[in-house]
């Protein structure tokens, strides 16, 4: 299971600190202008070492095309990339290689395969998120010039600090800070709770919102390919995540459904106008024509220099502590790995719609 999607399909491949990593995206339809450049701007969001408050390990991911591009455009055959890795430091985990660090994969790779590679993490560290990324790239691309569709994130939440999670923020608002806080007032707050955060060795949760605009209605498919039970799949399959929420998600609880039914009046171009969206765009698992919105909860990072009990691969006592270049916050740089992933999803439910609904009359 390194691989998603149907007709989009998508395989990662590679460890923390093996020589690369790398993708296979094949389902993508031709024509579509690929360059390497086009990877640079999203893979620099999601990067470690472009603030002081994420890992400090420096990796160019640089990307190289190896297939499934000729004179700059997709042929239709499967598109394969690879980022080579260049600043893992694997002697940070030989005094770990033996014991299992509470919080981690470690443990339960151990006990599923019998053999890890513990350097970095190997497979189950957030490097692998890169490759996530960069084939979320060529989806936001095929999106916007296809149907107009946009895929953006913020983080709404770090720790105790909420921002004001808007459904439209100011996207240049979010750009603008290391955290893509829609609030940039906030920001000189956030720097000084990181800070603080990093010198007591702890680590911190935080929330993303994920809004992509411009989806028609008609993209899901009932009854188990429903888009929310595949965004919240593909959401859920990224490192540190622990919830997923569709619109109002579980605010729903507390509501009525007279407050939480959107009601519908006759809109522009014979198409409905929605009073609200709580659902989140999507009814019966089908998009309804609003943005679609999820909300991801990413637990605190695991890797901390503070002490804690464990034991190792011979099942004995052990103290843990772990060194290295760690995230105290993995949230903060999961913006553009969220929407990599709503991108896949919604890509290849528009391959899907399109191959069996593309000559159903517009009504
Ligand atoms: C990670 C631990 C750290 C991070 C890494 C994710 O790895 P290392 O100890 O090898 O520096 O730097 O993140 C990345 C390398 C990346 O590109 O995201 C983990 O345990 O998940």
């Amino acid at each position: 299971m390194n691989s998603f999607g149907h007709l989009l399909r998508v395989t990662t491949f590679g460890e923390s600190h093996g020589p690369a990593i790398g993708c296979v995206v094949d389902g993508c339809p031709p024509g579509l202008p690929i360059a390497v450049e086009d990877f640079a701007r999203d893979l620099e969001r999601r990067a470690t070492g472009r603030s002081r408050h994420t890992s400090q390990r420096r990796e160019t991911d640089e990307v190289e095309i190896l297939s499934g591009v000729y004179q700059g455009v997709t042929t239709g055959t499967p598109i394969a990339l690879l980022i080579r890795n260049t600043d893992a430091r694997s002697k940070d985990y030989a005094s770990i290689a033996q014991q299992f660090r509470p919080g981690h994969a470690d443990y339960t790779y151990q006990a599923k395969y019998g053999v890890r590679d513990p350097r970095g993490g190997g497979r189950s560290s957030a490097r692998e998120t890169t490759m996530r990324v960069a084939a979320g790239v060529i989806a936001k691309k095929w999106l916007a010039q296809a149907f107009d569709v946009e895929v953006r994130g913020y983080l709404s939440q770090l720790g105790e600090i909420r921002s004001s999670r808007p459904h439209v923020p100011d996207w240049n608002d979010v750009e603008s800070n290391p955290f893509f806080w829609p609030d940039v007032d906030q920001v000189g707050e956030l720097e000084a709770y990181m800070d603080a955060l990093r010198k007591s060795g702890d680590s911190v949760g935080a929330r993303v919102e994920v809004v992509a605009s411009g989806v028609p209605a008609g993209w899901g498919e009932p009854i188990y390919g429903k888009l929310d039970a595949e965004l919240a799949a593909a959401l859920m399959s990224i490192n540190a995540v622990k919830g997923v929420e569709i619109g109002d998600g579980f605010d729903a609880v507390a509501m009525h459904g007279s407050q939480h039914r959107d009601a519908m009046r006759p809109g522009p171009h014979g198409l409905p106008d929605f009073d609200s969206n709580h659902a989140g765009g999507i009814l019966g698992g089908i998009s309804t024509g609003q943005s679609v919105r999820c909300s991801v909860a990413f637990k605190p990072t695991s890797s901390l220099r503070l002490p804690v009990d464990s034991v190792d691969v011979d099942g004995n006592a052990v103290e843990v502590v772990t060194t290295g270049r760690h995230d105290p916050c993995v949230g903060i740089r999961a913006t553009p790995i969220c929407e990599a992933m709503f991108a896949l999803v919604l890509m290849d439910q528009a391959l899907r719609h399109r191959a069996q609904c593309g000559d159903v009359k517009k009504r």
